[in-house]
Parts: structure tokens; C-alpha cells; sequence
């Protein structure tokens, strides 16, 4: 039996980098070349193998720790007669298991650029452009690496050391820098392609007068990038090197690691498969990768992937395992409500009872329902219910109809709604304002959305400073919106930057409805069916057409006497559609 340390191998020029999975834990087993950390730079990740068999006593590294040749990862304890050439014990001299059986850097290699045309000197042909080939730089003994990415596409502008490419082995993954500016003018591989060192990657067209560099500054600059090159590649190298007891001369039989068994990694420390710079990209986002299904070649997660997550979090139509557990899901079926202390949600097996067809929600839906459910448990919600008379303002708009018949342009009710609640928020500016942190938000400008049903679910359009509309005017625009939102085809602005919201069901019928606040704002109005009712008038019941008015106010802003009063006012002005121009 015997200690010993299993350090860092060489990973050419990086130096902390960091570590992001521990693969193994104390009292694991592992064998000679299975993973035991994943460790990432800006460029690269790649998996350090083990360099002995043996039993797993201390971990001497941590998640985020930052690690570099020597630094010693953990203690394995080996049977002491296996590896005994390739493992020293801590006991013995300084030589160490990993610095013993990495392998040397690479020899320098060759320049990783070489021009297609003759670099002139800055100062002689200061706007002549050159066409420059970047090559594939050394990448160690690998033969055959897959090329798993393109981050560029001809016609970008490229900046020296920008990654062009992603290529992947079978334990690390890396990008390949430009080793020049200039445009790309073409790419020379394609995703899937197998590369293999000196391989023509891409061609740029490199403006001289862009990057101003003399042939002494070329030449440095190359071997900066070799340099740069040769660091990237030799993780390669290292990570594949699970051959500890091959003496530094023996780089070049060093072959590709095979897969570890399936069972190697528990499903629980699995790596999420995306490349460093889409790992950097998750992180910044704290995006957990491991929930990602990922869209690429292998189920790769890509850059899209993450966006596309992101997005969904942010509208609320998806959300992360920690805001799950939080109660965060945004769809009442899947939350468990164990958070507000509520009974978990019914797991019901509805076939058991009858044929049943399962159908996805609608992408409007989801966004719609996730806002919805997120109005109505924030807001303090009150509903005042109302009738307003519009008897004559019901014959006055038959008939504005009829002079209009011939220019297309059809007034219904809720063009006079829209214009007489702009009439009461500036009567009532409460109702037109928005909460913000502890402020109250006022606004000045009017603009009025309303609901509008549509064959993939409910859409809110908005008319922008209907204060300066005309009924006739805000009629043609809802007549418009109404059809794209049926269409689909509404844009973003169309939908945005409302401040109050009419919620109107008067063409299908019903008499009273409880409205969600569409938030940010602080209230909403619903309308119903108008009826002919008997009205006492003092003197005798008569018949008049009355509208079911329904207003949904937030009693964090709004008190149920403003409410009364606003839907009194409201009442008023329908009845009689002059006060609109006091
Ligand atoms: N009382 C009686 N009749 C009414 C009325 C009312 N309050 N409001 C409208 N009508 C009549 C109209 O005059 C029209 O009749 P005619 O065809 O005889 O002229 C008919 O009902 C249809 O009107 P409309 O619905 O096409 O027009 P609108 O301007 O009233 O509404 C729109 C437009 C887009 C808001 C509506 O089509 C719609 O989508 N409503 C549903 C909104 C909704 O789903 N709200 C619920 C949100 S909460 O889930």
C-alpha cells in the first residue's frame, strides 16, 4: 500500500486554470486514465486523467479552485506494486507522478501562419490588402480531431487570437485562435470535417493598413501566435496523455484515450456537452447547463441553446430546477406549490377514466398563462361591477355607421370605451400610473391596449396616445391591430407601453367578469353584453341599453372609493358622450 499524490500534468501554458466538475469523490476506485476533474480556460476544457489505479482518499482541490502544472489534486492510495515505475509515493523523492509522465511541450512548431502573397511592409504599401492562410497550429499527436463548431462565416471581420473554429476529442474540447487579422474570405472546413495539424482552416483577406504591421512585426507577431498555439494544443496533448508512464520522448505514441465506461460518472456529475466558450456564455448567465437539451451534432449544447433558454426563463414560459423547487414554475400544472404551503398539485391518470387526446399549449399561451398566474398572485385584486346607460350613445354610434357605411370603417362600442377612459384617467390619474419599487409612476401619456381573442390564445394590442385620437380614428387602428393579432403577425412595439387595459366580451355576451391587471399597469376594465333593461327614471320604469362594466383595481394603489368613483364617472360619460370634452 502506498500514498501518493496525482498532480496537474503539464497543460502547456495555462496557468490557473479553473477548476468546474469534480468527477470523483474520497472512497471512489478509479483506474489508471479514468477523468477525475474537468478543469476550463477562456479556450479550452479538458478532462485530467488519473495516473494510477487506485482508491480515491483526498480530494485536494475544490470547485473554483485554481489549478496548474504540479498543483496536487488528490491522494490516491495504490495497492504499491501496480504503477509502481510511473507513481511515486509521498514519501519519496521530489519527482513527482504527474510531472514525471506528462509529456514535454510540443516542439516548437511551425509558424501557424503563412502568407499567400507577399507581406509587404506597412509603410511601403500601406493599403495593400494580402490573403493569409491560417492553419491548423499543433494539437499535439492527435490525428483526426472532430471539428464541432464554426464561429465565424465568411465576411466577418476577424481579430487576431479570435476563435474560429471548435474542435473535440474524446476529453477536451478547444477553440482554435486566428493567428490574423483580417476578413474572412473563406472557411476551409466544415462541421464534421476530421483536422489534423497544418491543415488550411481559412483564408483571410488581411488589410495591411488595418493591422500595420512591418515584416519584424509579423514575424513576432507569429511567434506570439505560435507560442499561443502551441500552449492550446498541448491541453490537448495533456488531457489525452493517459499514458503516465510514457517517458517525454514517447509524445508521439501517445493515442487517443478511449471513452470511460458509461458507469465511470454517475448521472449526477455528467459533464453538459458545450464548448468552453458556451460554457463561459452559461456561466455569465448562470444558465445550468445540465438542464439544457442541446440542439447541436452529439447533443451538443450551442450558443443558441443557452440564448434560447435564457429567453424562455425571462417570459417565464420555462424555469431552472432551483426556481422550480423555489415554486417559481410558471405553469400552474407543474408547480408543486410546496412553497406557498399549498397540497401538492393532483397527479391525475386521466386515461384511467375515459380515451383522452393530449395536446402542447400554445406558445402564446404559455407566455400569456405565465403572466397571468404572475398578475393575479401579486396583485391584490378588487372588482367593482356596474352599469352605464348607453342608450343614445348606442343609436348615436348605428348611426355615425350608417354615414359612414361607404368609407370601410366600422365604429363598435369599444372605440367610445377607449376615448371615455381616457377621460377618466385624466380625471382619475391613479388608474394610469404604475408602481415602481416605492414610487408611484404618473404618466401623461395615454395608451389604452385591449384585449383581443385570437386563434392561438389572448393578445393585447395597444393604441398609442389615443388622447389624440378620434373615435373614427381609433376604430381604423383597433379594425388593424384586431387582424394582426389573428394574423400573428403583431410586432413587439404594437404590444408594448400600455397604461390601461379594456378587456371586452360585449360581442360574445356574458354580464359580469373579474379581470386580471395586466401588469405593470394598476387596473383594467371588462366589459359585457349590453341588454335592454327596465330603468326607474323617477317616475316609471322604462326600457334602456345598459352595459356591464366590470373594473379590476389594485388595492395597493387604488381604493374602492377612487374605484366607485371612476366607474361612476365612466357611467356618466357613456350615458352622456358630451362630458368626454370637459
Ligand atoms: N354589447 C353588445 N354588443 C356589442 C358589444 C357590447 N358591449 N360590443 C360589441 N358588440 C357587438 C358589435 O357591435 C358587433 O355587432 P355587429 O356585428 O352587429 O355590429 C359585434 O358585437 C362584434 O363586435 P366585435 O367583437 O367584432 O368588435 P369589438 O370592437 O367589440 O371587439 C375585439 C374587438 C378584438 C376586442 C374582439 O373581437 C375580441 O377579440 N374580444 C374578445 C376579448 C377577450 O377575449 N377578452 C377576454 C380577456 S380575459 O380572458
Amino acid at each position: 500500500m502506498a500514498l501518493i499524490e496525482i498532480k496537474v500534468p503539464d497543460i502547456g501554458d495555462f496557468a490557473d486554470v479553473s477548476v468546474i466538475e469534480l468527477l470523483v469523490k474520497p472512497g471512489d476506485s478509479v483506474k489508471q486514465e479514468q477523468s477525475l476533474i474537468t478543469v476550463e480556460s477562456d479556450k479550452a476544457s479538458m478532462e485530467i486523467p488519473c495516473s494510477a489505479n487506485g482508491i480515491v482518499r483526498e480530494l485536494k482541490v475544490k470547485l473554483g479552485d485554481k489549478v496548474h502544472e504540479g498543483s496536487v489534486l488528490l491522494m490516491l492510495e495504490t495497492s504499491g506494486e501496480q504503477n509502481t515505475s510511473t507513481a511515486q509515493s509521498t514519501s519519496s523523492s521530489s519527482a513527482s507522478v504527474a510531472t514525471s509522465s506528462a509529456p514535454t511541450p510540443s516542439a516548437p512548431s511551425a509558424p501557424t501562419t503563412a502568407p499567400l502573397a507577399n507581406v509587404p511592409t506597412a509603410s511601403a504599401q500601406p493599403s495593400t490588402s494580402s490573403l493569409v492562410e491560417v492553419k491548423v497550429p499543433d494539437i499535439g499527436d492527435f490525428k483526426d480531431v472532430s471539428v464541432i463548431e464554426l464561429l465565424v462565416k465568411p465576411g466577418d471581420a476577424i481579430e487576431v487570437d479570435q476563435s474560429l473554429i471548435t474542435i473535440e476529442s474524446d476529453k477536451a474540447s478547444m477553440e482554435i485562435p486566428s493567428s490574423a487579422a483580417g476578413v474572412l474570405k473563406e472557411l476551409k472546413v466544415k462541421i464534421g470535417d476530421k483536422v489534423n495539424i497544418g491543415d488550411l482552416l481559412a483564408v483571410l483577406s488581411g488589410s495591411i493598413k488595418e493591422q500595420s504591421f512591418s515584416s519584424a512585426s509579423v514575424q513576432s507577431q507569429n511567434q506570439a501566435i505560435q507560442s499561443n498555439s502551441t500552449a492550446q494544443a498541448s491541453v490537448i496533448s495533456s488531457a489525452a496523455n493517459t499514458s503516465v508512464a510514457a517517458p517525454a520522448s514517447a509524445v508521439s505514441t501517445i493515442q487517443l484515450p478511449s471513452h470511460q465506461p458509461a458507469n465511470a460518472l454517475s448521472a449526477d456529475t455528467k459533464i453538459p456537452h458545450a464548448s468552453p466558450s458556451v460554457r463561459k456564455f452559461a456561466r455569465e448567465l448562470a444558465v445550468p447547463l445540465e438542464e439544457l437539451k442541446g440542439s447541436g451534432p452529439k447533443g451538443r449544447i450551442t450558443y443558441e441553446d443557452v440564448q434560447s433558454f435564457t429567453r424562455s426563463v425571462m417570459q417565464g414560459t420555462a424555469s431552472t430546477k432551483a426556481q422550480q423547487s423555489k415554486g417559481g414554475s410558471s405553469q400552474g400544472g407543474s408547480a408543486s406549490g410546496a412553497a406557498l404551503g399549498l397540497l401538492p398539485w393532483p397527479v391525475v391518470d386521466f386515461a384511467k377514466f375515459g380515451p383522452i387526446e393530449r395536446k402542447p399549449i400554445s406558445r402564446i399561451k404559455k407566455i400569456s398563462g405565465a403572466n397571468l398566474h404572475r398578475n393575479w398572485v401579486m396583485i391584490p385584486h378588487v372588482t367593482n361591477h356596474d352599469d352605464a346607460d348607453i342608450t343614445e350613445l348606442e343609436a348615436f354610434r348605428v348611426s355615425t355607421n350608417k354615414e359612414n357605411e361607404k368609407s370601410g370603417v366600422k365604429v363598435t362600442m369599444l372605440a367610445f370605451l377607449i376615448k371615455a377612459c381616457v377621460a377618466c384617467l385624466k380625471k382619475f390619474p391613479e388608474f394610469n400610473s404604475s408602481l415602481d419599487g416605492g414610487d408611484l409612476v404618473y404618466k401623461s401619456y395615454y395608451n389604452i391596449g385591449f384585449a383581443a381573442d385570437t386563434p392561438n390564445g389572448l393578445m393585447v394590442p395597444v393604441i398609442k396616445n389615443a388622447d389624440t385620437k378620434g373615435v373614427l380614428q381609433i376604430s381604423q387602428e383597433m379594425g388593424e391591430l384586431a387582424k394582426k393579432a389573428r394574423d400573428g403577425k403583431l410586432s413587439p412595439a404594437e404590444m408594448t407601453g400600455a397604461t390601461f387595459t379594456i378587456s371586452s366580451l360585449g360581442g360574445i355576451g356574458g354580464r359580469y367578469f373579474n379581470p386580471i391587471i395586466n401588469a405593470p399597469e394598476v387596473s383594467i376594465l371588462g366589459v359585457c353584453k349590453s341588454t335592454h333593461q327596465p330603468v326607474w327614471n323617477g317616475r316609471e320604469f322604462t326600457p334602456r341599453l345598459m352595459l356591464p362594466l366590470s373594473l379590476s383595481w389594485d388595492h395597493r394603489v387604488i381604493d374602492g372609493a377612487a374605484a366607485a368613483r371612476f366607474n361612476a364617472h365612466l357611467g356618466q360619460i357613456l350615458s352622456d358622450f358630451r362630458r368626454v370634452l370637459l
